[in-house]
């Protein structure tokens, strides 16, 4: 398959060049023509595994968020969808029916899974059509926080995302509830799509202001340094490309927020995820130190904070004692307008008002790379076999975003020999902020250890992280800002054979 066509059949949501071209071309060889999988080879379970299944309806409905009402897509009638919850080392077979108007695939983001269950249509499989339904079965084998969202297009900025929990077996569960709290940034069924938004970076070149379309944030650039808000003094640079009407925990706005009920006293984790396309978030809860235990799934050395950032694709899990009252869990969007708001109720109080800003947000608020990973998270110590340079490149003006200087599938594949430790110089050579989020393994941030399939690097910040090449097959690595990853900021991990 030509470059070209690769590229089209995974900008499946963008609809340019049309499926129809593709379903032309499909199954066809030479020039121009798509590889087809076929239905992946089943699983086959071993002797006392559990198997958890599910069953996914992914259609056009209508949301309430709490207030607004929204045309969208979504996993049911909410959004999150639904909770799919599973033990390490269970086989996990969920079965998706496609009942929206267009192409689209399940990716388990941060698992570490059989190539043929990741969900990148082009790359690991066809595109599931309208009308059809799809099987993925892999064994989820770390345990952790996930989520699990379409790898078509933009629409994982529509309402198609939802949690994946993976226990630990052996894990004592030392609190008295979990929360599962997953933060978005909502602008689908507002009077323009997720597709218009990204026409109109492409066609503006990102620096569209207001108009029609309900106006895009190129006057938010610039905004770093200025003090001017809670997250003005962060090290983030540019605020993202889009500006955003909503933006939810649990899909509620902060006017009618999704209420967590516990009792004073008692210890709660907070498994938190940024299922958002273009925002960073602040998380501060009201009056409260947490203490972040987990960063992407895997443990860290416990580490007490006011406050946390947490980029697109990250998840974060803390724990904290709760006092009595009723405290707002704010989300606080970096360098936008508004924010999110869940609250904690555990005794009477009026609630706090939805613009509230907790102190916590002042920071110093944490960053996920000054977290030191625990001794068990750590990649056993080998060096390096090879080095590879993946290098963050782009530009708002035109809108154009690319890995090692080229958009994906113009750029050349990162080839990986199995059993090797391949370490990854990851450099942002641009001014945003981009969170890198590498399929079917977790890597190491050489020094810390710290484990992770996602992680934020600043405007020209480097970070060396190293892999064990022990996952044989073809691997999206991106940006999990999505506008990013569909204008091109998108390479292939490819082993070699
Ligand atoms: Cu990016």
């Amino acid at each position: 398959m030509n470059s070209l066509s690769r590229r089209r059949l995974l900008l499946g949501g963008l609809g340019i060049a049309g499926a129809g071209a593709l379903a032309a071309c499909s199954g066809t060889k030479g020039a121009g023509s798509a590889p087809t999988f076929g239905p992946p080879s089943p699983v086959r379970t071993t002797a006392g595994q559990r198997v958890t299944t599910a069953r996914l309806v992914a259609k056009a409905t209508t949301l309430d968020l709490g207030g607004p009402q929204v045309a969208t897509w979504a996993y049911g009638d909410k959004a999150p969808g639904p909770l799919i919850r599973a033990t390490a080392g269970d086989l996990v077979r969920i079965t998706i029916d496609n009942q929206l108007p267009a192409d689209t695939s399940i990716h388990w983001h941060g698992i570490a899974l059989r190539n043929a269950a990741d969900g990148v249509p082009g790359m690991t499989q066809d595109p599931i059509k309208p009308g059809t339904s799809y099987t993925y079965e892999f064994v989820a084998p770390d345990p952790g926080t996930y989520f699990y969202h379409p790898h078509v297009g933009v629409q994982l900025d529509r309402g198609l995302y939802a949690p994946l929990v993976i226990d630990d077996p052996r894990e004592p569960g030392a609190y008295d509830h979990e929360y599962l709290v997953v933060l978005d940034d909502w602008v689908d069924g507002t009077g323009r799509t997720p597709d218009d938004v990204l026409q109109q970076l492409i066609t503006k070149g990102g620096s569209a202001t207001g108009g029609g379309m309900g106006g895009m944030s190129g006057m938010d650039h610039g905004s770093m340094g200025t003090g001017s808000g809670p997250t003005g003094t962060s090290p983030f640079g540019d605020s993202g490309d889009v500006t955003y009407p909503h933006f939810l925990i649990n899909g509620r706005v902060p006017t009618a927020p999704d209420v967590l009920r516990a009792k004073p006293g008692q210890k709660v984790r907070l498994r938190v995820i940024n299922a958002a396309s273009d925002t960073i978030f602040t998380v501060a809860l009201g009056g409260h130190r947490m203490t972040v235990t987990h960063s992407d799934g895997f443990p860290v050395q416990p580490t007490e904070t006011g406050a946390f950032y947490i980029g697109m694709g990250e998840r974060y899990d803390a724990t904290v004692t709760l006092g009595d009252g009723a405290f707002p869990l704010v989300a606080a969007p970096f360098g936008k307008q508004g924010q999110a708001m869940a609250l904690i109720r555990t005794g009477t109080g009026s609630a706090p008002p939805a613009t509230v800003r907790p102190a916590e947000l002042r920071g110093p608020v944490l960053l996920g790379t000054s977290l030191v990973a625990t001794d068990a998270a750590r990649l056993e110590k080998k060096s390096a076999d090879s080095t590879a340079a993946v290098q963050l490149t782009g530009q708002m003006a035109p809108y154009a975003w690319g890995i090692n200087g080229a958009k994906f599938g113009d750029n050349d594949p990162i080839v990986l020999t199995e059993g090797n430790r391949v370490r990854l110089d990851l450099t942002n050579m641009t001014m945003m902020t981009h969170p890198f989020h590498i399929h079917g393994h977790t890597f190491g941030v050489i020094g810390s250890g710290l484990r992770k399939d996602t992680v934020l690097l600043p405007p020209m910040a480097s970070i060396p992280v190293e892999l064990q090449a022990d996952n044989v097959g073809n691997w999206a690595a991106h940006c999990h800002n999505i506008y990013h990853a569909e204008a091109g900021m998108m390479v292939e991990l490819k082993y070699q054979r």
